[in-house]
C-alpha cells in the first residue's frame, strides 16, 4: 500500500514523495521507514525525485534578490593567491598554490627558496570542470618520483599514478580501488606500500557498498597493479584497516592497524633491513597488539620508536618503545602529559615540534629528543597552527597559521636563529580592524564549561537583533579550531555574527572530552549546542528570529537533532551531508566505522538512545520548523545522500509552519574533500542567500 505525501510551506509546493510500507522491527519496536526507496540513488524514481526537488530549491534560491550580490562579493573576496606550507625532498622545495579562483591548487617545485617555481602537477588539467582532485601525494626519498592519488567527483575512491619529477611525464603505473590510504616509498625508490579494497562486485554500486577487507600491497614502479605483492591481510578481521608509514631512516614500515574511527589502534612493523635493498617480504611484527589506546608513530632512533599516545594520558604524551624490549614496563616517557592537550607532534631539526591546544587554540612548543623543553614559538594571535612541514634532518620548518580574522599565512622557522618570520602572507583586500574575535565561556545543561569563539563587527549592539550563524561539529575526536574562511568573512560583511562553540565529542580537551560526547552521552553534544544558542540570546547577541544553525556530516546530525529538540529556538538551519538515519547508517560504505562512536541499532543496548535522537525518527508532524536548507551531493560515499533524501522528505511532510524546507543536491560532488572552487562558491552563495531571506537580513528592494 503506497500513498503520496506532499507538503506546503511559505507558498511552496514540494514534489510529492511516495511513502512505502517498510517497517523494521528493532528489538521489538516497530519502526516505519516510508522513504526507504530513496536510499536507492540509482533508481529512476529517485533520480526523478532529486531533479524535482532541485527544481523547487533552485527556483526558490533564484528569486532571492541578494543572491547575485552575494555571489559577486564571494567571488571577489576569494580571488587572491593562496599558498600551502612548502616541503622539501631531494634538495628541492615543493608547495601548493592557488592563483585565486582556480578550481584546484597546483603543485609547484623550485630548486631553492628564491628559485623560479615550475609546475609539477596541475590537477585543473585533469578535468574541464575541476571535479578531479588530488587526494594524496608521496615523493620518493630522493625526490625523483611522485606518486599521486586522484579522486573524481568528491568520492573517497582514489586512483594512484606515478610521475617523473624531472620530466613531468607519467609512468605507466595506474592503481585502483584505493580508499583511506596514502603511499609509503621504500628508500631504494623502487616502489611503495599502500592499502586497497577488493574491487566491488560487478552490478553493485561502488558508492553504496560496504568497505571491508582492506589489504596492504607493495607496488613496484613500472609493473601492473595485478603484479603487486600482497604484504598483509587479516581475513579473520574484515573491519581492520592498515596504514603504512616508512620511517625517515628507511629501515622500517610501521603500520597503524585501525578499526573504523575508533581512536584506539594496534601497531605492527616490518624491519626492511638495508634501506637501499629493502626486504619487503620481511615478517610483520605485532608490536602493540592490545587495542587499548591510540599510538601514533612519530619517528625512531634505530630500533627505538617514538609514539604520541593517550595511554594513561587522556591529554596525550610522547613515549619511546624499544622494539627489542617491547613490554610496557620498559617503555620510557619522553614528553609527559601536560595541562593542555597535545594535538600533534613531529620531529624536525632533531627536535620534537609539538602543537598543543589551549582552550581550543594553538601553542607551538619545542622539546629536545630526550624530552627537555627547548622553548616555544610565539604565535601572532589566538588561532591555529596547521600544516607543519619539515624533516628530521632539516634546519628549518614551515607552518601555516590561521584564525577567523587572520588569513592563512605561511611562516618559516629557522632553528639556527630560533626565529620565525612570515614567509608568504596572503595579499587579500581585507581590513580586519573593523572586526574582532573574542572567546567566551558558558555553562552547558550539566554545568560543563564550554568555550565559544565569537567573531563580529567591533562595537556590536547587543540588542538581540544581530543575525547569527551558530556552527558546530562535536564528535569523533575532531577539533574545530579557529580558521580563516572567505565564507565567514562574507557573512561578517553582511552584518552577521559567527559563533563557533567547542562541543563535547571533539578532541579539544583530550580523550575525556571526546568520550563525554560518545554513545549514550551523545545528548551532551546537543545540550552544549542548545546552551550556546541560549547564551547568545540571553547575552543579547541575537534572538530566535535571527538565529541560524549549521553543521556538516556529524555536524549535520547535530543540526538535525537539535532542530527536533528545540524548533522554536532558531529561525533557520542548514544541515549539510548529515548522518540523519541513526538506525541504518552502519549499512552503507564506511558507516560501520562510526559504531564505536555512535553505537549501533543492531545492539539492543544501543537502540534506545539512537532512536531517541535520530533526526529522521524524531520529526513531529504538525510542528512549526525553522526554514531549513538540507544539502548533500550525488557522489557522497562517506555519508550516503539517502540520509538527507529521507530526512528532507520527512521534514517537508512534517512542516506545519510557513518556513521553507528545501534540499539542494549538488552533482559531481561528494562529502567535501576536493570540491572545486566554483562549486564551493555556488554552495556558499546559496547558504547565505537562504539565510539572508530566512533571517530577514535585507528587505528586497521594491
Ligand atoms: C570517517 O568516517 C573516516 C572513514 C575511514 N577512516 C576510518 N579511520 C580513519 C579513516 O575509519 O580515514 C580515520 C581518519 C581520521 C579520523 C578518524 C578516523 C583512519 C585512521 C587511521 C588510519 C587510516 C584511516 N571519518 C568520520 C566521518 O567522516 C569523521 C572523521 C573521519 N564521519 C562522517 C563520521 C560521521 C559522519
Amino acid at each position: 500500500m503506497n500513498a503520496q505525501s506532499g507538503g506546503a510551506g511559505g507558498g511552496l509546493t514540494y514534489p510529492a514523495t511516495r511513502t512505502g510500507d517498510v517497517v523494521d522491527d528493532h528489538h521489538g519496536t516497530k519502526v516505519p521507514d516510508p522513504y526507504r526507496w530513496l536510499e536507492d540513488v540509482d533508481a529512476d524514481e529517485t533520480r526523478a525525485w532529486v531533479e524535482a526537488q532541485n527544481r523547487v530549491t533552485f527556483a526558490y534560491l533564484e528569486q532571492i534578490p541578494q543572491r547575485e550580490a552575494i555571489r559577486r562579493r564571494l567571488t571577489e573576496l576569494w580571488d587572491y593567491p593562496k599558498y600551502g606550507s612548502p616541503f622539501k625532498k631531494g634538495g628541492r622545495y615543493f608547495f601548493f598554490k592557488n592563483s585565486g579562483l582556480q578550481n584546484q591548487s597546483v603543485l609547484y617545485m623550485q630548486d631553492s627558496l628564491t628559485g623560479e617555481p615550475a609546475v609539477l602537477l596541475d590537477p585543473n588539467t585533469l578535468s574541464a570542470d575541476g571535479t578531479v582532485a588530488l587526494s594524496t601525494l608521496a615523493l620518493s626519498d630522493d625526490g625523483r618520483l611522485l606518486v599521486y592519488g586522484t579522486s573524481g567527483s568528491g568520492s573517497d575512491w582514489q586512483e594512484f599514478r606515478v610521475r617523473d619529477v624531472a620530466t613531468r611525464s607519467n609512468h605507466v603505473d595506474h592503481l585502483k580501488w584505493i580508499k583511506f590510504s596514502g603511499a609509503a616509498w621504500t628508500h631504494d625508490g623502487a616502489g611503495f606500500f599502500y592499502s586497497r579494497y577488493p574491487e566491488p562486485a560487478a552490478g553493485g554500486d561502488a558508492l553504496l557498498a560496504m568497505n571491508r577487507d582492506q589489504k596492504v600491497y607493495y607496488h613496484r614502479i613500472g609493473t601492473a597493479q595485478s603484479a603487486d605483492r600482497l604484504i598483509y591481510e587479516r581475513p579473520d578481521h574484515p573491519d581492520w584497516g592498515f596504514s603504512g608509514d616508512v620511517s625517515a631512516d628507511g629501515r622500517y614500515v610501521v603500520y597503524s592497524v585501525w578499526l573504523g574511527t575508533d581512536r584506539r589502534n594496534r601497531v605492527y612493523y616490518q624491519d626492511l633491513g638495508d634501506p637501499k635493498r629493502p626486504r619487503i617480504e620481511a615478517p610483520v611484527v605485532r608490536l602493540l597488539d592490545d587495542f587499548d589506546a591510540a599510538y601514533e608513530f612519530v619517528g625512531n632512533d634505530g630500533p627505538v620508536f617514538y609514539f604520541s599516545t593517550d595511554q594513561s594520558a587522556p591529554r596525550k604524551r610522547v613515549i619511546a618503545v624499544d622494539t627489542r624490549r617491547p613490554e610496557r614496563a620498559a617503555w620510557r616517557e619522553v614528553i609527559p602529559q601536560a595541562g593542555d592537550v597535545l594535538e600533534a607532534v613531529q620531529i624536525v631539526n632533531n627536535t620534537f615540534v609539538v602543537r598543543y591546544l589551549h582552550d581550543a587554540h594553538s601553542q607551538l612548543k619545542l622539546f629536545a629528543l630526550d624530552g627537555k623543553p627547548a622553548g616555544e614559538v610565539p604565535l601572532p594571535t589566538l588561532g591555529s597552527v596547521v600544516q607543519v612541514s619539515g624533516e628530521r634532518r632539516d634546519t628549518e620548518m614551515f607552518y601555516a597559521f590561521t584564525s577567523f580574522l587572520y588569513p592563512t599565512t605561511i611562516f618559516r622557522h629557522d632553528f639556527a636563529t630560533g626565529r620565525s618570520s612570515v614567509f608568504k602572507a596572503p595579499e587579500i583586500a581585507f581590513d580586519p580592524s573593523g572586526y574582532e574575535t573574542v572567546q567566551v565561556f558558558y555553562e552547558s545543561r550539566d554545568g560543563t564549561r564550554i568555550p565559544l569563539f565569537l567573531t563580529s563587527k567591533r562595537g556590536l549592539q547587543r540588542d538581540g537583533g544581530n543575525p547569527t550563524y551558530l556552527y558546530g561539529y562535536g564528535g569523533f575526536n575532531v577539533n574545530l579550531t579557529p580558521g580563516f574562511s572567505i565564507g565567514v568573512l562574507a557573512w561578517l560583511e553582511l552584518g552577521g555574527v559567527y559563533a563557533q562553540p567547542i562541543l563535547r565529542g571533539g578532541a579539544e580537551y583530550g580523550e575525556e572530552w571526546h568520550q563525554a560526547g560518545m554513545l549514550d552521552r551523545k545528548q551532551n553534544v546537543f545540550d552544549d549546542f542548545i546552551a550556546a544558542a541560549e547564551y547568545l540570546i540571553r547575552e543579547g547577541y541575537t534572538s530566535p528570529a535571527k538565529l541560524a544553525i549549521g553543521g556538516g556530516s556529524n555536524g549535520g546530525l547535530l543540526v538535525g537533532a537539535v532542530l527536533n529538540q528545540r524548533p522554536e529556538l532558531f529561525a533557520a538551519a542548514i544541515p549539510a551531508v548529515g548522518v540523519m538515519d541513526m538506525l541504518r547508517f552502519h549499512k552503507f560504505t564506511i558507516g560501520w566505522a562510526w559504531v564505536t562512536e555512535y553505537g549501533s541499532a543492531d545492539s539492543a543496548a544501543h537502540f534506545p538512545f539512537l532512536y531517541r535522537y535520530s533526526p529522521l525518527h524524531n520529526l513531529r508532524p504538525g510542528t512549526r520548523y525553522p526554514a531549513t536548507l538540507v544539502t548533500t551531493a550525488d557522489h557522497d560515499d562517506r555519508v550516503v545522500p539517502g540520509h538527507s533524501f529521507k530526512y528532507a522528505a520527512a521534514l517537508q511532510a512534517a512542516q506545519a509552519g510557513p518556513a521553507p524546507v528545501l534540499i539542494r543536491i549538488e552533482t559531481k560532488a561528494g562529502h567535501g574533500a576536493g570540491k572545486p572552487t566554483a562549486k564551493i562558491i555556488e554552495e556558499q552563495t546559496d547558504r547565505w542567500a537562504f539565510l539572508v531571506r530566512a533571517l530577514g537580513m535585507m528587505q528586497p528592494r521594491p
